[in-house]
């Protein structure tokens, strides 16, 4: 049987996955590239399943890429040719990010250490990012000689402009979650140790708040960075009338002029 380098538990309606290599700092392996991955389309599939949480195991959220797994170490070998790292985001990275920000429910990452490399993209990746008091934000990659990925050099410059992501990529410096949070790159920071309440509270409330329309407004914005004022609100009015027709609109609606909770269960 393969390492189980990802645990994976079910707490009501929200799915939690914990990255699982305490003594790499949960460094990426293809194993446990894959096993995410593979926990995303199932929790993508399971209707019960209306919010993810995803946290790492130990001290560290991730450090990115697993710099000793055998499809990215350095030949060393005298004559032997380079790898081709670029196979890796094809077949892993690439899939992980796409599912990861195509999600049908909310995604909420609880950073509660060090996020590196591709471990931080993973994390900024998700819909809303929380982080403990201690945890850090690293651009690994120019260290090692390599730039961003897995959505880096995408996610990087719309979250905090591009001076500040340069900044960040080009230096590899190390950014405290407080600065993280000032800067506009996550939610929010926490107390260590009021990190993951607040982290699955944060999960469970989005649970059972109309789940399409979140998503909804994740690919909105998304998409209306692309697009000018106009083309914006047109995209709007577009959406807003699918949402108008869908169930959880006439609940909502209805349950606050009857005074009474909603209870949604679009997804
Ligand atoms: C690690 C790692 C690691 C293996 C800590 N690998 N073992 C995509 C596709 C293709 C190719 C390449 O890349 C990518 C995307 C990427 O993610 S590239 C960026 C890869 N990540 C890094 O370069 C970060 C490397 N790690 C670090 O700089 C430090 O470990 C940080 C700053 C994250 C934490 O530092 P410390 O708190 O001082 O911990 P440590 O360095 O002592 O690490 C603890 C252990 O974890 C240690 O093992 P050991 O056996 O000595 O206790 C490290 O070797 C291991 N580890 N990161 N990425």
């Amino acid at each position: 049987m393969s390492e189980q380098t990802l645990l994976i538990e079910q707490l009501g309606a929200v799915r939690l996955l914990r990255l699982n290599r305490p003594e790499a700092l949960n460094a990426f392996t293809t194993g446990l590239l894959g096993q995410l991955r593979q926990a995303l389309e199932s929790a993508a599939a399971d209707a019960d399943t209306r919010c993810v949480l995803i946290t790492g195991a130990g001290r560290a959220f991730s450090a990115g890429q697993d710099l000793a797994d055998p499809h990215v170490a350095p030949s060393r070998e005298p004559g032997a040719p380079p790898k081709d790292i670029g196979h890796l985001l094809e077949h892993y990275y690439i899939p992980l990010a796409l599912r990861l920000r195509s999600m049908p429910v909310p995604v909420v990452a609880a950073v509660n250490g060090v996020a590196a490399g591709a471990g931080a993209s993973v994390a900024l990746g998700c819909d809303l990012v929380l982080a403990g008091e201690s945890a850090s934000f690293i651009q690994a990659f120019s260290k090692i000689g390599l730039i961003p990925d897995c959505g880096g050099t995408w996610l990087l410059p719309r979250l905090v402009g591009r001076a500040k992501a340069l900044e960040m990529a080009l230096l590899g410096d190390k950014l405290k979650a407080a600065d993280a949070e000032r800067l506009g790159l996550i939610s929010r920071v926490l107390p260590d140790a009021e990190l993951m309440d607040a982290a699955l509270a944060t999960a469970q409330k989005l649970a059972a708040m109309p789940t399409r329309a979140l998503v909804e407004t994740r690919i909105a914005m998304d998409e209306a960075l692309k697009f000018d004022f106009e083309t914006a609100l047109k995209r709007e009015a577009v959406l807003q009338s699918q949402m108008g027709f869908a169930y959880d609109y006439q609940e909502g609606a209805a349950a606050f002029l009857d005074k009474r909770k909603p209870q949604f269960r679009d997804r």
